[in-house]
């Protein structure tokens, strides 16, 4: 399916949506209106809570960088993946979630059909080329009724979308700059997955894809 509207924030941009499963959807270019107003938020956020490589309980090092805003972090460690409402970097909590943000998952979770979407977790992934991110479930946070609302900046990506189990068979999407996805519902638990980034640069971010999920995780 698919069906253009008009984003309330540039009349001049449609917002093409795919819906990709029962509760899954693309919104094509949707936070294209939001980049400046991001990218100066996330360097705020960046210089209080850095990029890291975190290990997974397996003792792998994840190829994605890592930080995270909100009342709670998403962390990995060789103790498990958990969210924390401080950084273990700092010892702090971790910086808040810039309102830019808020308003751009709260409205993106709305045109996907899922209202009143109030965040207090938000992951920030950088891919460097060739990083990549394995199939895995969304399942540390403590509810599944909330959606997930996740937005894509630099260099294009290939996103995998399976099913409940790792082995089931896979989608395929192209995701790029400015796209948002959104999903949750009976779609919520899915095994999705990011395949390594191909080699280029992107005339903002340069040689990296930034990945930014906002979820409730409390
Ligand atoms: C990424 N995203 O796009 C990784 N999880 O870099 C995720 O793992 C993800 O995009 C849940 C919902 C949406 C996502
Ligand atoms: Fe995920």
């Amino acid at each position: 399916m698919s069906l253009d509207l008009f984003d309330e924030d540039d009349l001049q941009q449609p917002t093409r949506i795919e819906q990709f499963s029962t509760q899954a959807f693309v919104l094509r270019g949707f936070a294209l209106p939001w980049v400046e107003a991001l990218l100066t938020a996330l360097e705020r956020v960046l210089h209080e809570s850095p990029f890291r490589h975190m290990q997974t309980p397996g003792g792998f090092t994840m190829s994605a960088r890592l930080s995270s805003c909100g009342a709670l972090g998403w962390t990995s460690s060789a103790q498990g993946y958990r969210y924390s409402p401080v950084d273990p970097l700092s010892g702090m909590p971790w910086p808040a979630i810039p309102q830019a943000l808020l308003d751009l998952a709260h409205s993106a979770a709305a045109t996907a059909g899922f209202e009143h979407f109030v965040p207090d977790a938000c992951l920030i992934n950088a891919y460097a080329p060739g990083a990549k991110m394995s199939l895995h479930q969304d399942k540390n946070e403590r509810a599944y009724t909330a959606p997930i609302v996740s937005i894509s900046l630099g260099l294009p990506a290939m996103f995998q979308f399976g099913g409940f189990e790792r082995s089931d068979p896979v989608q395929r999407l192209s995701l790029f700059h400015g796209d948002v996805v959104v999903w949750g519902g009976v779609d919520r638990l899915r095994y999705h997955g990011i395949l390594p980034i191909k080699p280029g640069t992107h005339s903002l971010l340069g040689e990296q894809r930034i990945n930014i999920t906002l979820r409730k995780a409390g």
